[in-house]
């Protein structure tokens, strides 16, 4: 690799060979996927990433796009030797307070989003554990889910414009941050979701939402799983200010509360907990503690947040199910949509499932549950070539659900993409892929098997 070259473009700092600081970047977050590259670009603005792609193109390079890095599917690191185009000095963001939208480049990270938005009297409406690291880019390049979709939506829907780089090395988009525009194909909605196949995400425009004035975190203690999962539907009827809407069970709670020293939520431990946030105007406490009288929930073991630090606490029982499991090994992390109908019948089964295929792995179930998204997280098998994610990700197919609900097909998924998609929009795919990348330089073997 010409690294002079690449110097050229982006200064002498904006190119990266130490051994020691590119490291961390050739790793993904799991630790299942483990790259190799002679070194990594951090350009600053988009004529610099326009002219990193173009020097790729010319050059025959292939390279990998990289926000936060958090990514869940192994699509950050360069498995085959690639540059990698870091984002990380791409930082800016700005809000419009009158017209209640940002725009951020894309190495700015969801929090920093976040906190622009808070700070002009908004709210930006993802949210996810990750928020400190991963950037808005790596939330677009991912269409990222998160814990505040069945309120908000996904990324995709936060999304008024994107300025890009394709893989032929020209700039698109725009950021005019217009509500409607509906001037043939929606590039926005093309890129969500792309996973740094089709261009580089260079800028954002996003829409912001009213700030909620209250806030107010529960934690509903059910003795049977499939009560929790019944009661879903019926809370979010009811509750107007439903923010959040998460599941969790007693096995992961033992493993969040042993391995940070946390108490239990309860005196007596029972299956599943769902995590309810509720965020809206005045009277947000009032309106929750009449719609649990309402449904009968008084009787269930309930903890109720109505400050910053003890929502904080009881939320952590949910965040930190993935750095928990961690700490058992490289897990084998796959997360599904599974329709309302099946999703007790799945929870029950699953863990047969993967016993099945390996009698000595064990299995993780927590997720989002008010839209149907479930992490199956699966410790003490091999995660490479266990075959334990074809047996899941095939049972979930057949119960009509999605083989990824919000992490993308990256790496880990891209040999069962055809579980969920046909030949016919598999071959669009490629077709869609081949006119942004022509000479597929962008993020070989992510989403497709080959380019
Ligand atoms: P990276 O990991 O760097 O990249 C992810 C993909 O996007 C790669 O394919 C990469 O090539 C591509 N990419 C990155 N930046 C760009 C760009 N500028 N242009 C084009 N392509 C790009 N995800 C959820 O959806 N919901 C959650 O609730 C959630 N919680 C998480 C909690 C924890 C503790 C962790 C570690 C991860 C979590 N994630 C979650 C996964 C992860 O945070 C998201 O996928 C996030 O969107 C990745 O952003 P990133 O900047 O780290 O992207
Ligand atoms: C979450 O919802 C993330 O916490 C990560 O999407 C899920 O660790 C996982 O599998
Ligand atoms: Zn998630």
């Amino acid at each position: 690799m010409d690294i002079e070259a690449l110097e050229t473009i982006v200064g002498a700092s904006g190119v990266i060979t130490d051994t020691d600081v590119l490291a961390g970047a050739l790793a993904d977050w799991t630790g299942r996927y483990i790259g190799h590259s002679q070194a990594m670009v951090t350009p600053q603005n988009t004529a610099q990433v326009a002219a990193v792609v173009n020097w790729c193109q010319q050059n025959g390079v292939a390279l990998v796009p990289q926000g936060g890095n958090t990514g869940m599917v192994g699509g950050s690191v360069p498995m085959n030797g690639e540059l990698v185009l870091s984002t990380r000095r791409m930082t800016a963001v700005t809000v419009d307070p009158d017209a209640g939208v940002a725009v951020a480049q894309a190495g700015t990270t969801l929090a920093a989003v976040q906190d622009a938005a808070t700070e002009a009297g908004w709210h930006y409406g993802v949210d996810l554990g990750a928020r400190d690291t991963a950037t808005i880019g790596g939330t677009v390049a991912t269409n990222a889910g998160g814990l505040q979709v069945l309120r908000y939506g996904d990324t995709r829907h936060q999304l008024l414009g994107v300025e890009a780089v394709t893989g032929a090395g020209e700039t698109v988009g725009d950021l005019r941050g217009l509500h409607k525009d509906n001037t043939g194909y929606h590039l926005p909605s093309l890129l969500a979701g792309s996973e740094g196949t089709l261009a580089v995400v260079t800028q954002v425009c996003l829409r912001l939402h009213p700030k909620p004035v209250d806030t107010a975190v529960a934690l509903i203690g059910f003795s049977h799983v499939a009560d929790a999962v019944e009661r879903v539907p019926q809370l979010r009827r009811s509750l107007s200010d439903l923010q959040s809407l998460e599941l969790i069970l007693q096995a992961g709670i033992d493993l969040v509360c042993d391995t940070y020293g946390q108490p239990q939520p309860f005196r007596e431990p029972g299956a599943a907990v769902l995590v309810v946030e509720v965020a809206g105007p005045q009277g947000v406490l009032d309106r929750f503690g009449a719609a649990i009288d309402t449904l009968g929930l008084s009787s269930h073991q309930i903890v109720v947040g109505e400050d910053r630090s003890t929502q904080q606490r009881l939320w952590r029982y949910r965040e930190a199910h993935t750095e928990a499991i961690a700490t058992l090994g490289v897990p084998i992390k796959l997360d599904v949509t599974i329709p309302q109908r099946h999703m007790a019948s799945f929870l029950e089964h699953i863990p047969g499932v993967v016993g099945a295929s390996d009698p000595d792995a064990t299995t993780w179930l927590f997720g989002h549950a008010g839209d149907g998204n479930i992490h199956v997280n699966i410790t003490g098998a091999d995660p490479t070539g266990s075959g334990l994610d074809g047996a899941v990700l095939e049972y979930v197919a057949e119960l009509g659900g999605s083989i990824s609900a919000e992490h993308g097909i990256g790496r880990a998924k891209a040999n069962y993409l055809r579980l969920n998609r046909s030949q016919a929009e598999l071959d669009v795919g490629r077709r869609l892929k081949d006119a942004f990348d022509p000479n597929g330089i962008l993020n070989p073997g992510v989403i497709f098997l080959t380019c």
